[in-house]
């Protein structure tokens, strides 16, 4: 007798001993998943159901092994450890590059003779652009040939208006002095002239004196790149984590919204479209920066400040590139250019967190980034009566025209004479990014995307006093390319 034969008896058998018959199917059924299931006890359920009859069939016997088998399912489920929740494999890779930063090169230590090197390099670089546009010569050769007509490209030196009525541009190159007047509309523009800044006079001349009929700046060109991407960058700055006037609640909620937890489907999908996250400065609120600042914190520790930064933006997705820059609160020096966060604070990140200096570009998948915190432009501000606060793109525009990011030296924005002059914007980025003023304002200015991105701090005291008025908790998500969406996360007090 074979081994089957056998087991298929012992099923007869068992049934048999309750009062039953059994159909040879259904004892093949069972036959098949006695190694699976206590035969006793499934024939004991299977008779209990199929009280009164006659004989037990396969319609009989696979209810109960259905139960059976889902009961069993459910008590594995109940016994198995929670699943490990993987990280989900990146879709995209990120691609980030560094193309211009301080960090690990400062080699100035600001004497005298470094800030004769440093205005050389700002000289040389932003006449280069310029020469790309006028005929120049040198300012010693100009009156020396015969010819009314003269170009010159200079560093301004001072800029002053006369009684007539027009203005009086003294310019400078490395072989001499000229003197401009500016009249009509061209003494307006005359007017804004910050100092320190290079830039390009057309003219008539008379005597030693040039008559403009152009002033031309070294501008950027149109940007012609039209970089398409199908990602999203958020832009935000000044979150001055430690400070009292840190805005949590606001905070919190942008946190929950890039982790698709707030927000209709619309503003969910754009949150997931979310890749890079850019922060331009002023990432703790500091320890010392002003005078009496520790009655507006809440954390008196620089390391303890930066310890909160980094869980704060731990609980952002890690999908989500962060490249992180200081602005003048933060633990580096305070002369532009400043090198990214030393490693004792910079440890205390995540590794999706790329720390750069400020100013800084930086290579997105193809998109240019320019991130500066933007101290220059309260000095821009103040000088240019028709610039606001309340629309810091246009005071942002003026760097991208100037070609450079602190073209007012002597301001409240102190440089390092390195030997290069880092804050000339030689490339033209795809994206410029300042923070610092904590007002929010974007534009596309000849083709880049100019964005001052707000701040996570509601009005301090100090600002109280100065009558600032801060927009704070507005992020700018922009696809480049494509659309800018400005997210507002703060109501008001
Ligand atoms: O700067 C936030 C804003 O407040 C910015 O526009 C400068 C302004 N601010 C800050 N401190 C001063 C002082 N001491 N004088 C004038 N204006 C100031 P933040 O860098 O976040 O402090
Ligand atoms: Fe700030
Ligand atoms: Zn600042």
């Amino acid at each position: 007798m074979v081994i089957k034969d056998i087991d298929s008896k012992l099923i007869i058998t068992k049934f048999a001993m309750h009062g039953y018959n059994v159909h040879p199917t259904a004892v093949e059924i069972l036959r098949k998943e006695a190694v699976r299931v206590n035969l006793d006890y499934v024939i004991n359920q299977i008779c209990k159901i199929a009280n009164g009859s006659f004989i037990i069939t396969p319609e009989d016997v696979l209810p109960v092994l259905k139960t059976i088998a889902e009961k069993e399912k459910e008590k594995k489920a109940e016994l198995r450890p929670e699943p490990k929740l993987e990280p989900k494999p990146e879709l995209k890779k990120h691609d980030v590059s560094v193309l211009k930063d301080i960090t690990g090169y400062s080699g100035c230590e600001g004497n005298i003779d470094d800030f004769v090197v440093y205005f050389n390099s700002r000289f040389e670089k932003l006449s280069k652009i310029l020469k790309a546009r006028i005929n120049a010569l040198p300012i010693s050769s100009i009156g020396k040939i015969k010819s009314e007509r003269a170009e010159v490209i200079g560093m301004v030196n001072s800029v002053r208006e006369t009684s007539s009525g027009n203005a009086v541009i003294e310019l400078e190159d490395k072989t001499d002095r000229i003197t401009v007047i500016a009249s009509g509309k061209l003494k307006e523009v005359a007017m804004e002239l910050l100092g320190d800044e290079v830039i390009g006079v057309v003219g008539t001349l008379r005597g030693r004196t040039i008559i403009a009929d152009r002033i031309i700046f070294p501008d950027v060109s149109i940007n012609g790149r039209k970089v398409k991407k199908d990602f999203s960058i958020a832009f935000i700055s000044d979150t001055h984590f430690g400070s009292n006037t840190f805005i949590q609640n606001e905070w919190e909620m942008f946190v929950k919204w890039l982790n698709g937890e707030v927000g209709n489907e619309k503003m969910i999908e754009l949150a997931e479209n979310v890749k890079y996250l850019v922060l331009a400065g002023d990432v703790v609120d500091g320890v010392g920066v002003y005078p009496d600042q520790e009655k507006e914190l809440t954390i008196m520790d620089i390391y303890e400040q930066y310890e909160e930064a980094a869980a704060q933006l731990d609980k952002i997705p890690k999908r989500i590139k962060i490249i992180l820059s200081p602005g003048n609160h933060d633990a580096v020096r305070q002369a532009e250019p400043q090198p990214a966060l030393p490693k004792e604070y910079a440890s205390l990140f995540s590794n999706n967190v790329i720390h750069v200096g400020n100013p800084a570009m930086v290579d997105i998948e193809g998109v240019k980034v320019l991130l500066y915190h933007g101290r220059s432009l309260d000095d821009i501000m103040t000088k240019i009566p028709r610039l606001d606060y309340s629309r810091p793109h246009e005071a942002m525009e003026e760097l991208l025209r100037r070609r450079h990011l602190a073209p007012m030296y002597g301001g409240r924005s102190p440089i390092a004479p390195e030997k290069d002059d880092y804050l000339v914007i030689d490339e033209v980025p795809d994206v410029l990014h300042c923070g610092h003023v904590h007002t929010y304002g974007t534009s596309f200015y000849r083709g880049v995307f100019v964005v001052n991105s707000s701040c996570w701090q509601s009005q301090t005291e100090f600002q109280k006093k100065v009558n600032l008025n801060p927009m704070p908790g507005i992020v700018a998500v922009y696809t480049p390319g494509g659309d800018v969406h400005k997210l507002r996360f703060y109501r008001g007090e």
